[in-house]
């Protein structure tokens, strides 16, 4: 009894320091300990000569033992698959498994674009608020206090103005971030602004409460109309292509004198006349105008000494004429069938 417990420790010992680097080390292992002839096999016979009463602790010392190998046995399975058997049976060149990648929304496609022409323009981009007050977004753009566009009707409020506080509200054109800029910055400005305006509108396919424009203002010495058809007449070029024509047309906006809207020429029919743009050829585009000297006042700006172009756009407008969609109501509802139709765009 004694000699077999010693034995035991003297082989698991033996174990312990076995140490296999290829697959037939490994093997030879098995067979040695194992095997159907191995040595916890004829160990396990000795079972036969312990007397009844020592069975039990025999027992559990003799499965012990068996562990032990097989434990050793799988550590060095293991550890040569690692190194070798494993990295033998991978196929590096298989395919990886397809990850689904979104597509950019098609109003920031045509936002982005918008942005990078009028930048090689030497126009920076500036951003701000869409929760604004009333005079960032009214007043300094020289809206009069009675004018039907500060209507409760047509503004989203946020606070009402009181006797100790300025109503505050949903802004309704990017020309309050511009407002933000001449109070902030000294001229010569250049600055084109994008983002999100508010509306109160009934949503329909032509009307939506909210959507995204970028404006743009200029101003320096010496700026003149000619310098705002060209900057326009350039950036139509560059978003439709050389063919593009463009025509201006009087218009009237509180915050610019004078003030003119520019037509392009249909993009969908070349101008030969279809639904889009009511059979006449052209579609409106933008505002502008030279900035009102009321709003260069405002900012301590001197219009004797300074002058200054701007214009506002609708991204969706320019998205509706480069893509075609038809009904505004689509920017917003995150219809796979139509945002996947801009992948490769
Ligand atoms: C439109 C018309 C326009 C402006 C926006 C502007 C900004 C400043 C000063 C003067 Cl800071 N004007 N912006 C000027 C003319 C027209 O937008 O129909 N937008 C969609």
């Amino acid at each position: 009894m004694e000699q077999l417990l010693q034995q035991i420790e003297a082989i698991k010992a033996e174990i312990a320091a076995t140490v296999a680097n290829t697959p037939e080390q490994v093997e030879q292992f098995r067979i040695k300990y194992l095997g159907t002839k191995g040595l916890v096999k004829e160990i396990m016979g000795e079972m036969k000569n312990v007397p009844n009463e020592q069975k039990k602790e025999f027992g559990q010392i003799l499965n012990a033992f068996k562990m032990v190998a097989e434990e050793k046995m799988q550590q060095l399975q293991s550890a040569l698959g690692d190194s070798d058997e494993q990295t033998a049976k991978f196929d590096f060149t298989l395919p990886g498994d397809p990850v689904a990648v979104g597509t950019r929304h098609p109003l920031n496609l045509v936002r982005n674009q918008m942005v990078s022409i009028f930048k090689r323009l030497g126009f920076a981009v500036a951003e701000g608020p869409e929760v604004e007050d009333d005079w960032h977004n009214f007043g300094a753009m020289n809206l009069p206090e009675d004018h039907p566009a500060r209507d409760m009707q047509d503004t989203f409020y946020v606070q009402e103005a009181s006797e100790n506080n300025a109503a505050w509200l949903l802004r309704t054109h990017t020309s309050s971030v511009q407002a933000r800029v001449m109070e902030t910055q000294k001229p010569p400005i250049r600055v084109i602004c994008p983002g999100r305006v508010y509306r109160n509108e009934t949503i329909s396919a032509r009307a939506h409460c909210f959507f995204h424009q970028v404006e743009g203002l200029y101003i320096d010495e010496n700026v003149s109309f000619a310098d705002l058809k060209q900057t326009l007449y350039f950036f139509v070029q560059e978003m439709f292509g050389k063919e593009v024509k463009v025509r201006f047309r009087p218009s009237y906006f509180p915050f610019t004198e004078p003030s003119a809207e520019m037509d392009i020429s249909c993009q969908i029919c070349s101008g030969k006349g279809c639904n889009i743009c009511k059979h006449t050829g052209w579609v409106e585009i933008l505002g502008s105008g030279m900035v009102h000297p009321k709003v260069l006042e405002n900012f301590g700006i001197d219009p004797e000494k300074y002058t200054g172009f701007a214009f506002g756009m609708g991204v969706e407008r320019i998205a509706q004429l480069k893509y075609q969609v038809n009904d505004l109501r689509l920017y917003s509802q995150n219809d796979l069938r139509f945002l996947e139709q801009f992948k490769s765009v």
